[in-house]
């Protein structure tokens, strides 16, 4: 029975590091890295954005912003995005104005303040 035991605990440590492999690689392939601090990724299209709220556990940002261009939203490198997947009523840059987004918990957006604190989707992948 011990044995047995002790084989079940291996076995689902081995079943957690590969889960840790495949988020980190999902985090690598959707991801951009952000100044040292780390990655964020921007969903190209609602698989990847399904995949993105699979990763999360909390809202979680997105590296998309108008900051530039009111209600124009960009990815990092600047592009307008082409897939959105935004909340009802959002984006509403509320005051005093918001110009970053989130992934909400059920994978749709919300437009927020850039200095709100949420975790970046490569959190997920800290404690491995
Ligand atoms: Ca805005
Ligand atoms: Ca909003």
């Amino acid at each position: 029975m011990d044995d047995y035991i002790r084989l079940a605990i291996s076995e689902r440590a081995t079943l957690r590091s590969e889960l840790n492999r495949i988020k980190n690689w999902l985090i690598f392939s959707l991801g951009k890295r952000v100044g040292k601090k780390g990655r964020v990724a921007t969903p190209m299209n609602a698989e990847e954005n399904r995949a993105l709220k699979n990763l999360v556990t909390a809202e979680a940002f997105l590296g998309i912003t108008d900051q530039e261009t009111e209600g124009q939203f960009v990815d990092l490198t600047g592009r307008r995005v082409t897939y959105q997947n935004w909340n009802d009523g959002e984006p509403n840059n509320a005051s005093p104005g918001e110009h970053c987004v989130t992934l909400l918990s059920d994978g749709t957006w919300n437009d927020i303040a850039c200095s709100a604190s949420f975790l970046t989707v490569n959190s997920v992948s800290e404690g491995a």
